[in-house]
């Protein structure tokens, strides 16, 4: 009898002590979600009191935000292919947006953070904007996903169908510069992004997910054409809409020209002419602030889900965007607030609620830091960025690291905790001391006191620009002239 007690005794604890190992064992899932052309107007970032992000803060609420965090690239294509495969656009050439990521035999040969995911026994699936387009289609077919919605040959929800009030404000100048209330008839359940939010909320909450599991949902708002539902123009009345704080009418006088070869954008001058500026930034904060109520969304359904406990949250945009800084209305440029992106992190076990981390970093660190919490080998030779780990542990520590932002060819921009080194492919350089300058108004590149900063931030820069086997030919200034021109 007493044996047997015993026996029972042994089983039951061997039994234990199994769950135990296993839950140890068991790989925590992944939920990556992706905003496209977010600011850092955001109420985690402080860029503007006008945005309203109230769900965006509960999430940052729950684990760390980066408020020193910025992209590999100011634009969709390179910034994604940059966190898809942790290499930075100087490193693989891929510079531009129209550059296909499998035909750049670089990344092409790298193991792409699905894949990676994939190979490391996880369920991979997702919708919406992850990449920039071109990994789903005929060709690519979604390499590295299990599941795709809508499908693997069409990563957006379609726009077909949707009555938009399309009134073109700038008179259909640019086919993105749209923006607008949509039909009263289209709610946020038919809007593509409402579409992308509720696959990523359905797939949580049926709890029929194999896990571990990695699944992203890649939201497009605010990215232009600006339609949202009339209730988010609502919140945001015309009267009240303030022109930025960071816009100084003079602001350019003392940048290089070359920044303007770089990044020639009309843009804000058609806005100012047709008297849209207001408009444009009120439908800005409107698809901001559906975008926030989908973040909410989507964080609620894995809250009720029985994921809750084991899943890592990551949440990035791609790059930021100017509502009229530096006289632009766009990305694709150096400066802070074009870099400057949000990134906000949840990790069980890891991360400590509400807090946040000044120093430097990039989405280039997405890849090695999922990696590293999962506790999966990351591809040999691969990964450029670096693993924040011990950043979200102990969000004051030593990190002597800086973050760099390529835009094209030999142009780089590079980030400390205090200061701005820009510097152009013809040698022309900005620098800009955060400390006492958060707009970037006081060019000082060119003042003897700041040479040693320039002097030590010149060093963190990349050596070579033009990869073996990929030929990049930067675009001409006029030919991107003379393409503007073709669409007026
Ligand atoms: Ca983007
Ligand atoms: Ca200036």
């Amino acid at each position: 009898m007493k044996q047997t007690v015993y026996s029972i005794l042994a089983v039951t604890l061997l039994c234990l002590s199994g769950t135990n190992s296993q839950a140890q064992n068991k790989k925590p899932n992944i939920l990556f979600i992706a905003i496209d052309d977010l600011n850092d107007w955001t109420s985690t970032l402080n860029g503007n009191p006008q945005a309203k992000t109230p769900n965006l803060k509960a999430l940052a609420a729950k684990g760390i935000t980066f408020t020193n965090a910025h992209c590999a690239a100011p634009a969709c294509g390179p910034s994604r292919s940059a966190i898809m495969s942790g290499i930075l656009p100087s490193t693989s050439g891929n510079y531009v947006n129209k550059s296909s990521l499998i035909h750049n035999p670089i990344l092409n040969n790298s193991i792409l953070l699905p894949e990676f995911f994939q190979q490391n026994g996880y369920y991979v699936c997702g919708a919406g904007k992850l990449f920039h387009g071109y990994h789903f289609n005929e060709e690519v077919k979604g390499r590295g996903f299990d599941e795709y919605f809508p499908s693997k040959t069409q990563d957006l929800p379609s726009f077909e169908g949707l009555k938009f009030n399309s009134k073109l404000p700038l008179g259909g100048w640019a086919r993105q510069a749209d923006w607008g209330p949509c039909h009263p008839d289209v709610t946020l359940d038919d809007h593509p992004d409402g579409i992308t939010a509720n696959w990523a909320k359905e797939r949580l909450l049926e709890g029929e997910l194999q896990e571990p599991f990695f699944l992203g949902a890649g939201i497009f708002q605010p990215h232009l054409p600006n339609y949202a539902p009339q209730e988010y123009f609502d919140r945001f009345p015309l009267e009240d809409i303030e022109l930025p704080e960071g816009f100084k009418e003079d602001d350019l006088d003392d940048v290089p020209a070359a920044h303007a070869k770089m990044a020639h954008n009309p843009w804000l001058k058609r806005i100012r002419s047709t008297d849209q500026w207001k408009p444009a930034i009120q439908a800005y904060l409107a698809c901001t602030a559906m975008v926030d109520d989908l973040i909410g969304q989507i964080v609620g359904a894995l809250e009720k889900s029985p994921y809750a406990d084991n899943t890592i949250i990551v949440l990035w945009s791609d790059h930021g965007f100017q509502l009229g800084e530096k006289g632009r209305w766009g990305k694709y440029s150096l400066w802070e607030r074009a870099t400057r992106v949000n990134l906000v992190w949840v990790a069980p076990g890891v991360t400590t609620r509400g807090t946040t981390s000044p120093r430097p970093v990039n989405l280039l660190d997405i890849y090695p830091t999922l990696a590293s919490l999962t506790g999966c080998e990351p591809p040999k030779g691969q990964l450029e960025g670096n693993d924040l780990t011990a950043l979200m542990k102990n969000p004051e520590a030593d990190w002597d690291k800086t973050t760099l932002t390529v835009f094209g060819y030999k142009n780089y921009g590079l980030r400390s905790e205090r200061y701005r080194y820009i510097t152009y492919a013809d040698g022309t350089e900005e620098l800009y001391d955060h400390q006492s300058d958060r707009w970037e108004w006081e060019n000082l590149a060119d003042n003897p006191e700041y040479a040693e900063v320039k002097k030590e931030m010149r060093q963190e820069l990349p050596t070579h620009h033009q990869p073996k086997g990929v030929t990049y030919i930067p675009p001409k200034p006029n030919q991107q002239k003379a393409k503007a021109k073709s669409k007026k």
